[in-house]
């Protein structure tokens, strides 16, 4: 998979080194690509933003240099997936569709995906009808309902989340059928050794007896149980 992500900080992507993402880099799983927007700009004041029109608070992104970003980006990406290659345009947006389990599902078949950070109070409208008139694919996904500062922080969720299903990235392919929405239910509680814990308060916390029992089929009966209860406890709305 590629992956442009084009933001005005470039730095805040830089977790994207590490740990599983950055090793799945390193091996050439995913070809990860930052951009600053800024690049794109003519001017000496590297301007990506101006007032709204008609008035209003805050700063508003310009639409050139989003155009020339894209332009530039897919004609990089085409240099090395084809030119008949197209990627999907993701913007991270509070007004999105919500981004979930699904999605990254979804989106860790893509072959390529360009993520947009917008900052300040958004992005020229013109910006989206000029990508959708030159038949790009564009998603707005959010997070959830509460607002970050940028797209910048939500590109880093996004990332983990999709690229963390591509065959390879995780040693235990069989750990992402377990985990917590990708049967719809949130994990069962886990235990480990040892069975029996003394805990600080000099409490005798036992792991429940049946995970020692051997007994696979009624380990598998009880968990699913624990995760339909705590699924309805914590999250009624999956539930429904
Ligand atoms: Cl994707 N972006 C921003 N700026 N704020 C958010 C979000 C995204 N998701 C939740 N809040």
């Amino acid at each position: 998979m590629r992956i442009d992500v084009i933001t005005i900080f470039p730095e805040y992507l830089s977790p994207l080194e590490l740990s599983l993402i950055g090793r799945a880099r390193r091996e050439g799983l995913v070809d990860l690509q930052v951009h600053d927007l800024r690049s794109w700009t003519h001017d000496r004041h590297r301007t990506v933003d101006d007032t709204p029109l008609g008035g209003g608070a805050g700063m508003v992104m310009k639409p050139e240099p989003w155009a020339e970003a894209f332009a530039g980006v897919r004609a990089q990406g085409q240099e090395s997936l084809g030119a008949d290659v197209e990627p999907l345009i993701v913007f991270p947006n509070p007004a999105g569709s919500p981004f979930t389990q699904a999605t990254a599902q979804e989106w860790s078949q893509c072959e390529w995906i360009i993520f947009a950070c917008g900052r300040y109070e958004g992005i020229d409208e013109r910006v989206y009808q000029h990508l959708a008139d030159i038949g790009c694919e564009v998603a707005l996904a959010s997070l959830g309902d509460y607002v970050l500062n940028g797209g910048e922080v939500a590109v880093l969720a996004i990332t983990e989340a999709v690229v963390r299903l591509i065959p390879g990235v995780v040693g235990n392919a069989e750990s992402l059928v377990e985990e917590s929405h990708s049967d719809g239910l949130l994990e069962y509680p886990l235990y480990t050794r040892p069975a029996s814990w003394t805990d600080p308060q000099g409490i005798l916390r036992e792991a429940p007896p049946i995970l020692l029992s051997g007994d696979h089929a009624k380990i598998a009966a009880w968990r699913r149980e624990q995760s339909l209860q705590r699924t309805g406890e914590r999250r009624p709305d999956l539930l429904e």
